[in-house]
């Protein structure tokens, strides 16, 4: 029983010195980074000063190196886009100056006010006319920002005018569809449960339809159906009635500096006025293969990526041309509605019978005209 008192009296003694070794040890560390707490405030200070100068540098650099390769390498390819750019610069400007000075204060400070034994913080609790202009000057700056920017919007969202060239923009997984009115100038009704991917990609109501209480409308017997090109003309204002067959996409449109998304149900509108045909963007871009992109703006699933659309932006004439050539789409899926098509096929053994009576119309026609 002694033995044991002595190892345990020894063991205790052993820790007791262990730990007062721990404790002196933990005095010196602490002394230590008293130390060490003051020279990390100089490096700290002397790195806020460095970063603020290789930050000013970065931020020049950055504008010397991109500005001409990246933001606003060409001017807006349309009317409305120029007050898309002037917002821009406007905002850029006002938060620039803003950023420098900001940046240059907290850096700064941060670098001549480090801690010091020579001097002793203020105690500055609250001052309410530095709070008032703190607030106030940023409300209005962004006032003016936001109303400028209300304006525009709503100048683009508005009714177009009256010459505009209309078309609807549909968007799918994962591609856009374009419909304009054909002759009469009338888009025709669409049901979604009339889609049919093999001629009907917009659900047309181009038939009855008993079960889904769907009538024919003949307005949609002449609207024209392109898939991923739309044409529009130099200089002649174009909405866009813009819509979605299924999850929300959105219109992109960089070159002409105007988005709008793409909602299933609810349609949404945007009016331009392209300023440039796309062989003019040809040569002024130097590149031969420039197209007006519509890319999709909304992740959309899987095959978001390849969403491209095209805008061929032509001349008045070019246009009339293309738009005589256009078939509607109802011809595609009832051939036979087609006037095309509506002649009978002649029969090899009437050939002679049917000459005769074209002849005899023909002649019987002159006459009437004479
Ligand atoms: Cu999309």
């Amino acid at each position: 029983m002694a033995a044991f008192f002595v190892i345990a009296v020894v063991v205790l003694v052993f820790l007791v010195i262990f730990q007062i070794a721990k404790a002196s040890e933990y005095v010196a560390v602490l002394k230590g980074e008293e130390r060490a707490h003051k020279q990390n405030n100089k490096i700290n200070g002397f790195f806020m000063i460095a970063f603020l100068f290789a930050g000013l540098i970065g931020v020049y650099w950055c504008n010397e190196a991109l500005v001409g390769k990246t933001l606003m390498v060409h001017e807006s390819s349309s009317v409305q886009g120029e007050k898309v750019d002037e917002m821009l610069k406007v905002t850029l400007l006002i938060t620039g100056i803003v950023f420098i000075i900001t940046q240059v204060l907290l850096f700064w400070f941060a670098f001549r006010y480090q801690e010091s034994d020579k001097r002793k913080a203020m105690y500055f609790p609250h001052n309410n006319t530095m709070e008032i202009i703190w607030t106030v000057v940023p409300a209005i700056a962004l006032t003016i920002l936001v109303v400028i920017g209300l304006r525009n919007w709503f100048s683009f969202t508005s009714d177009a005018p009256k010459n505009a060239l209309v078309v609807e923009v549909t968007g799918k997984q994962f591609g856009w569809i374009f419909r304009y009115p054909g002759e009469d100038g009338v888009f025709g009704k669409r049901y979604y449960k009339m889609i049919d991917d093999a001629n009907n990609y917009l659900g047309l109501n181009w038939r009855d339809s008993a079960d889904i209480s769907i009538k024919d409308d003949p307005a949609s017997h002449d609207d024209i159906v392109q898939q991923q090109t739309m044409y529009a003309i130099k200089n002649k204002p174009v909405k866009l009635i813009i819509g979605s067959r299924d999850v929300v996409h959105d219109v992109g449109l960089a070159w002409f500096r105007l988005k709008m998304d793409a909602v299933p149900g609810t349609p949404t509108t945007l009016w331009f006025t392209p300023k440039f045909t796309t062989n003019e963007m040809k040569e002024k871009t130097g590149n031969p293969n420039f197209q007006y992109e519509i890319s999709c703006d909304q992740i959309c699933g899987n095959g978001h990526y390849s969403m491209k659309g095209v805008i061929e932006v032509v001349t008045q004439t070019e246009f009339d041309e293309w738009n005589a050539k256009q078939k509607p789409a109802y011809f595609a899926a009832f051939p036979e509605k087609d006037p095309a098509n509506q002649k009978p096929a002649t029969p090899v053994a009437d050939t002679t019978k049917t000459s005769a009576k074209t002849i005899v119309t023909d002649t019987a026609a002159k006459k009437d005209k004479i």
